[in-house]
């Protein structure tokens, strides 16, 4: 009798035990959450930054002056996911981990001379917060800025500066509007057309239509440029449909896109946007 109560009593141990031991094992499988910022990097005058190689930038998080966390841009992207790991807020405080509430200090290096510059939404506020509530997974929508014009563009993109200087109005700053044309500076950049011209403009050069396909001619056509080509049956705004996306495999002055009218449209209108990739 009293041998099978201390069996029974060793059973429940042994279960508590094994339970207790799963626990464990379970806790110490779950991975410390992470707080992951996200969005495009931009630099001088907001313009996105488009490295030429994977690698050449590198996205850096740090807390009181130690790396906790770094990510690369991709070639020919501006995207940056920065995955900063988060401590569970107890004791002892894990190495490498930003806590609930801090503030990580979030930097743009460029590898090929380790240049790093604080991004602006660090700096102003002493760095980029960490959320209180510490979930499994934190994301933010976060874009990041430089204010330098780092180089190392894709092949035939010129850095703002550089360009700016061409002209001669690199003192003003991309909002300005300098030939009084209606488009900024910073605009004309994107456009590829002449920033101290007033009748040098980005707009739509011509549309013809034979045989139920209009062609669009636009310029000038630019490398490291997305141009997107919508059309409507009319102006209200709210029908316009995205009919083309044009990356142009060389400079040019102009470009013809075709598109292939719908039967029965008395007309249509087109519009053409320009952004840098
Ligand atoms: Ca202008």
């Amino acid at each position: 009798m009293n041998s099978r109560i201390r069996n029974q009593e060793s059973g429940i141990r042994n279960l508590i035990l094994v339970l207790f031991a799963l626990c464990s094992q379970l806790s110490a499988k779950i991975p410390e959450p992470d707080a992951i910022f996200f969005g495009n990097v931009k630099h001088n005058g907001g313009v996105l930054l488009v490295p030429a190689n994977s690698g050449d930038f590198i996205v850096v998080a740090k807390l009181n002056g130690v790396t906790i966390a770094q990510t690369s841009l991709n070639a020919l992207s501006s995207q940056f996911v920065l995955k900063v790991p988060v401590d569970d807020g107890q004791e002892p405080r894990l190495a490498g981990m930003a806590r609930g509430n801090e503030r990580v200090r979030v930097y743009l290096r460029r590898t090929s001379d380790n240049l790093e510059v604080e991004t602006n939404e660090s700096s102003g506020s002493n760095g980029l917060l960490i959320p209180a509530e510490r979930g499994a997974l934190t994301e933010m929508v976060s874009g990041l800025s430089v204010s330098t014009d780092f180089g190392g563009m894709a092949p035939g993109y010129a850095p703002f500066s550089t360009w700016a200087e061409g002209f001669g109005i690199m003192a003003y700053p991309g909002s300005t509007d300098s030939d009084g044309d209606g488009q900024t500076n910073l605009q004309e950049f994107v456009a590829g057309t002449d920033p101290t011209s007033g009748g040098d403009t980005f707009h739509i050069l011509e549309v013809r239509r034979v045989n139920g396909v209009s062609s669009i001619k636009f310029g000038p056509a630019m490398l490291s440029r997305e141009y997107s080509l919508y059309c409507s049956p009319d102006l209200s705004g709210s029908s316009w449909v995205k009919i083309g996306t044009i990356r142009p495999n060389s400079a040019a002055a102009f470009q013809w896109f075709d598109h292939i009218t719908p039967d029965g449209t008395p007309h249509l209108f087109y519009k053409l946007s320009v952004d840098v990739r």
